[in-house]
């Protein structure tokens, strides 16, 4: 469940100052002028609270390089387009939730006597999702990466990392032949239902049929968590039909290795409270691995 009361932490990074040529007059793109930019980007700060490491925050030096070098790059005619790219890039920070952009243009050609022009735009992301993919049916590296093509088709959700495979063998169930999982890390504006509801469709196409229980399968699509651990986005269920996060993912070698490779600073939950949150590193390095090999290179699509 989303918690209402959680504070909303925030970095700030005011009055970026750079000289670039944004403007509709030729001689603003000519002569060029002044750009000044806030950044105030959203995002849960406890993690670094807690570990007082860079990892695992946002760097601020980071943002201010990225804001100058949009200032100082290519001309835009508009500054609304100015704040739009950088808040694009902001955005791009797997950990920032949501990113407030000022652009001021102080010496803009406004013809009378002023003191400042600004214009701010908020733009959010959207929830983060961990999808956990297992095929050990058919051409399993062939099924792997049409559903990866599936997911990245699929309105409302964006594939932002897609880990190597890796070459499993198979954990519970009866006698069954090797897997290739794989992890796919996005963002969903679908609730956690529609997309399970998604997943349940592509993996239907690819021919999956569900007659024993953690038996073989051409395709296997788990929801493994959605919304980061401990950020306004998080949704825990204990529904059987949708169980969140997945109840044997911080178990499973199979997801953990593959997920830690496409995201190396990827937390779990596997307890209430913030001490409950895992990095997922960490839990792949108390795992027993040797059931886990690198699997064959992704097939184009
Ligand atoms: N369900 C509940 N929560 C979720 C969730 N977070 N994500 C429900 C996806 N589904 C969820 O799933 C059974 C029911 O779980 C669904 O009706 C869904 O509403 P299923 O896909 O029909 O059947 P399944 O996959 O056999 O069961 P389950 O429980 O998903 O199995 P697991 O735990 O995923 O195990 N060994 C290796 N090496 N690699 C594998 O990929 N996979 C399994 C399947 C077993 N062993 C494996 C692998
Ligand atoms: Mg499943």
């Amino acid at each position: 469940m989303t918690d209402p009361t959680r504070p909303t932490d925030r970095i700030l990074l005011q009055g970026v100052s750079a000289f670039g040529h944004h403007g509709v007059l030729d001689f603003e793109k000519r002569d060029g002028q002044t750009f000044v930019v806030d950044v105030a980007m959203t995002l849960d700060l406890a993690p670094a609270g807690r570990s007082d490491a860079l990892e695992t925050t946002v760097s601020y030096a980071e943002v201010a390089t990225a804001v100058v070098e949009r200032i100082t790059g290519p001309s835009f005619d508009l500054i609304e387009r100015l704040a739009e790219v950088i808040a694009d890039d902001v955005l791009t920070h797997a950990l920032v939730d949501a990113v407030e952009v000022a652009v001021h243009k102080p010496q803009a050609p406004v013809g009378h006597a002023f003191t400042d022009v600004q214009v701010r735009v908020e733009r959010s992301n959207a929830p983060a999702v961990v999808l956990a993919l297992g095929s050990n049916l058919g051409d399993r590296g062939e099924t792997l990466a049409a559903a990866v093509g599936s997911l990245r088709g699929l309105a409302g959700l964006t594939v932002t990392r897609v880990s190597p495979l890796v070459e499993t063998d198979p954990v519970g169930g009866p006698e069954q032949p090797p897997y290739l999982n794989a992890v796919v890390v996005g963002r969903s504006t679908l609730s956690p239902a529609a997309l399970l509801a998604a997943l349940h469709d592509i993996e239907h196409d690819h021919g999956r049929t569900r007659d024993i229980r953690w038996g073989a399968r051409t395709l296997d699509l788990d929801l493994i968590a959605f919304g980061r651990p401990g950020s306004r986005h998080e949704v825990l269920s204990d529904d059987p039909a949708l169980t969140l996060p997945h109840p044997r993912a911080g178990e499973r070698a199979f997801v953990l290795v593959p997920w830690s490779d496409a995201d190396p600073m990827a937390t779990l939950r596997t307890a209430p409270g913030v001490d409950g949150i895992r990095p997922v590193a960490g839990l792949v390095a108390e795992l027993d691995r040797s059931g886990v090999r690198a699997g064959p290179a992704w097939e184009q699509p």
